[in-house]
């Protein structure tokens, strides 16, 4: 947590003296804010939050503080859980910490220096838990989505489309497959530099990206290369979204640090066949009739098995 913020800890207890005993030293240092009972304190948790760490007392009328803990774990699973027992709950605290998963627990009367300590490690807690959330959210993205454009990646196109393809083979619906590809792209390169290059193909991808639907898919194949597949879409409407997306590629030149650089898309499709096995299988006619596309002369569509749609800007 950044040193600036001040932490948020909510403290829960029916003794409304021994509160204010508990939270008057660290009314500085930390944002506090009380509960008296394990309603209220499960409110404020789901409403008033993110909290880094709720303290509980264990004996409270209505909810024991472990219970209150188990529910505050679902209610607000990152909240770091501090449980305050009197000498006589020790047994029935430590039975009850695992299923509360709670952080530490102190015994009443605690010392302000005690519970600054506890309270400081809990913040702590906190922070690593939400570093190493971070982490995992980010290295997840890592694995699915291409970096340059945002768009899926070839991997998480194949997963996505491998989904969609059985559904579509079980209930016998239409789908098509695309592939895209940059007309001349190594000339882009060659002559603008890399960066240019890469500017092009991010604009491409948010160009086509919305043409398409939501339920459509759609993944960067591989460098200068995108695949689409178009859910409940036979050959004739493919074809025309594909010459819709051969025109917003081609419309107005792509902005580039090089200058403004007029670019254009070829882009072949396929359609499910009932004795297709896979999905590559699709894909695989879809990338033959880009090649006819390209043969033809680019900035066309070309759909497997029947003639060049000639594109007009
Ligand atoms: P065609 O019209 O036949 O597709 O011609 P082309 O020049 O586009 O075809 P080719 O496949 O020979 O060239 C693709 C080029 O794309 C080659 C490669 O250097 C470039 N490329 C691939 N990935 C990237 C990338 O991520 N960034 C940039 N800037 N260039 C890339
Ligand atoms: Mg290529
Ligand atoms: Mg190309």
């Amino acid at each position: 947590m950044p040193e600036n913020i001040r932490a948020k800890i909510l403290v829960v207890d029916d003794d409304d003296l021994f509160l204010r005993g508990l939270t008057m030293p660290f009314q500085k240092d930390f944002d506090l804010d009380t509960a008296h009972d394990a309603e209220q304190a499960i409110e404020k948790l789901e409403q008033e939050g993110p909290f880094a760490v709720v303290v509980s007392d264990m004996q409270m009328p209505g909810m024991s503080g472990v219970d209150l803990l188990r529910k505050a774990a679902v209610a607000a699973p990152d909240t770091v859980r501090i449980l305050l027992t009197g000498y006589s709950d020790v047994d029935t605290a430590t039975r009850g910490i695992n299923e509360g998963r709670i952080f530490r627990y102190l015994t009443k009367p605690c010392s302000a220096e005690v519970m600054r300590a506890a309270l400081n490690d809990a913040i702590e807690e906190y922070g690593l838990a939400s570093d190493r959330a971070r982490l995992e959210t980010e290295l997840e993205e890592m694995a699915y989505v291409d970096e340059l454009t945002g768009i899926d990646n070839r991997r998480r196109y194949f997963e996505k489309g491998q989904e969609e393809f059985n559904r579509a083979q079980r209930y016998r619906r239409p789908m098509a497959a695309m592939m895209l590809d940059l007309d001349h792209f190594k000339r882009v390169n060659d002559t603008h530099g890399h960066a240019a290059g890469d500017a092009v193909i991010k604009e491409v991808a948010s160009r086509i990206s919305r043409k398409l639907r939501q339920v459509d898919i759609f993944g960067r194949y591989g460098g200068e290369e995108f695949a689409v597949l178009l859910v409940e879409v036979g050959c004739a409407r493919a074809a025309d979204v594909a010459s819709r997306l051969c025109r917003a590629v081609a419309a107005e030149p792509v902005q580039t640090d090089a200058g403004p650089l007029p670019i254009t898309v070829s882009i072949g499709i396929s359609e499910l066949a009932p004795t297709d096995s896979s999905l590559s299988a699709v894909l695989a006619r879809a990338d033959e009739a880009l090649y006819q596309a390209k043969a033809g002369g680019r900035n066309r569509v070309e759909t497997a098995g029947s003639k060049v749609i000639e594109i007009r800007a």
